[in-house]
């Protein structure tokens, strides 16, 4: 029933929009480009998508205005590999991009030209607010200085950041790679291996916490949070989880407002929805999933402010908003803040198969959503596609040439993305601690020399995916990805095997 009905569907829906959209001039036209990225929500984690126990109308409004893809993946789903590739067109893997720490030097080469360098050549403002887990300086941080490099030297005109991620120290914002209100009386340092004379730790204080969590993240506490990692110092710049959101869209919305004049990409890469999940006041009990829906209702809060902005400004008709998410979701990744028992009938990850850190469907397939109102008719679309396309697709828009050693991976599907077009990619990579390669119907993943799990991720709860045999599903008959058809289809097998060989040994 689900692919046929779903097929017939599309074809209605999206020749609908095919017949009224208005044309644009490839190649000339310059919209502002908002890119919201939330971290670690799940494609079932929004209304439209069919999520159950929290609301979250702001997004289902731009969905319902703009173009809904059910086949939009993440290339990657961990943060700092998918965000890596966003902004390079360049696969994770080339780069070993994995997680790293809050103290872990740039890792995208500043001699690349990034997706925001591309769009200042285009004539773009860029600037990126929230989240950034890519790496500063050289690895030898000076946080009482100019943090360099970081991105303005990766193509962003201004930044706002959280340095890594909300469970790693240093918990403070960078605004043009400076600490956000330090005294310098009181300078800080940070490491990953050396325990610092400085904030109490979380294996010592547990009773100085306000969420408990496993041993991973019982580093330095701030703000009643443990981490991982330790901190000593920078006392008066500590950010308050709570606020979090709303320093992050003033600082968006600021951002909009001084640039309205040209056109302007801004890089909205939300906190939330990552642990810990510690929702504001205003959003607690906003579901009835506990944090981590309250969290979901307070990132759509974020979303509804930005677009308010937008139409305030009256820049909304010619603004391409892309709302995507980095990574598959995740109930238990440290914090206990009760999102496994209190989850109910709600499906993080839609009917696919995995989660954040698996290489089943539900890591990488992403949440995503473009409205574009001056040249985009509403709709839905299952075109087949990948966050490191943006890059290619979005130079095209706005006519910026791309070298060989551009954005090498991403390929130009510009039309797929304005739903102008149904077809998306041939083949498409996924990354988790596995590879797999979508074609056709076909999902095919990798086998893997040894099928044991680390401990970490068997404390999470996830199913990576792991297996020494060949993995094939058809996803058309089988969403869920459940029954191995390896074994009835070696020619597929091995020719899947072989174009992932081309990808990952080129
Ligand atoms: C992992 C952390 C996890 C989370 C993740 C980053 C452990 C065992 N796990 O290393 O808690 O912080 O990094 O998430 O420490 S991501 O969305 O930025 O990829
Ligand atoms: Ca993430």
């Amino acid at each position: 029933m689900f692919p046929v009905t779903n097929l017939l569907l599309s074809f209605f829906v999206l020749n609908a929009f095919l017949v009224f959209a208005q044309e644009i001039k490839i190649g000339k036209e310059k919209p502002n480009i908002v890119l919201i990225y939330v971290d670690d929500l799940g494609y079932g984690d929004i209304g439209v998508n069919g999520a159950i126990g929290v609301k979250t109308p702001n997004i289902d409004k731009l969905a319902i205005k703009g173009i809904n893809f059910t086949d939009a993946h993440a290339t990657a789903a961990t943060c700092t590999p998918s965000r890596y590739s966003l902004l390079t067109g360049q696969y994770a893997f080339r780069n070993k991009a994995h997680i790293i720490n809050g103290d872990a030097p740039l890792i995208i080469d500043t001699e690349m030209r990034t997706l925001p360098d591309m769009l200042k050549d285009a004539g773009y403002t860029t600037g990126v607010v929230g989240k950034w887990h890519l790496g500063l300086g050289n690895g030898k941080a000076n946080w009482n200085g100019t943090v360099s490099p970081g991105p303005k030297e990766v193509g962003f005109d201004y930044s706002f950041l959280i340095p890594a991620t909300g469970d790693r120290v240093p918990t403070v914002y960078l605004e043009n790679q400076k600490v956000v209100g330090l005294d310098l009386n009181d300078s800080i340092a940070v490491s990953y291996t050396t325990r610092l004379d400085g904030y109490p730790i979380g294996t010592e204080h547990p009773e100085l916490l306000k969420q408990h969590t496993d041993g991973q993240h019982l580093g330095s506490i701030t703000n009643g949070i443990s981490r991982i990692g330790y901190m000593k110092g920078g006392k008066s710049a500590l950010w308050i989880d709570e606020e979090i959101p709303f320093v992050l869209t003033k600082k968006a919305n600021s951002f909009v407002d001084i640039n309205k004049k040209n056109p302007f990409f801004l890089f909205f890469s939300l906190h939330d929805i990552h642990q810990p999940r510690i929702a504001n006041i205003k959003f607690v009990e906003a579901s009835i999933m506990g944090p981590r829906g309250d969290v979901i209702a307070q990132m759509d809060w974020c979303v509804g402010q930005i677009i308010e902005k937008l139409e305030k400004l009256n820049l909304v008709n010619n603004t391409m908003i892309i709302f995507t998410s980095d990574n598959g979701p995740i109930l238990d990744d440290g914090y206990l803040d009760y999102a496994r028992e209190l989850v109910g009938e709600h499906k993080p990850g839609g009917v696919y198969r995995g989660s954040k850190y698996s290489i089943y469907e539900a890591g990488t397939r992403m949440p995503t959503i473009i409205s574009w109102p001056k040249a985009i008719r509403p709709g839905t679309s299952h075109a087949l596609l990948s966050q490191v396309d943006l890059y290619a697709s979005l130079a095209k828009l706005v006519g910026q040439k791309l070298k060989k050693e551009d954005a090498v991976d991403s390929e130009e599907h510009l039309k797929a993305w304005l739903g102008k077009k149904t077809k998306g990619r041939e083949i498409l990579l996924e990354e988790a601690y596995a590879f797999g390669l979508r074609m056709n119907d076909f999902k095919y993943i990798m086998p893997k020399k040894s099928n044991k799990i680390p401990p970490w991720i068997t404390r999470k709860f996830v199913d990576p995916g792991f297996s020494i045999e060949p993995q094939l599903f058809n996803l058309k008959t089988d969403p869920s990805e459940s029954k191995n058809i390896a074994s009835e289809h070696p020619d597929m097998v091995n020719k899947m095997q072989r174009l992932l060989n081309n990808i990952l040994e080129p």
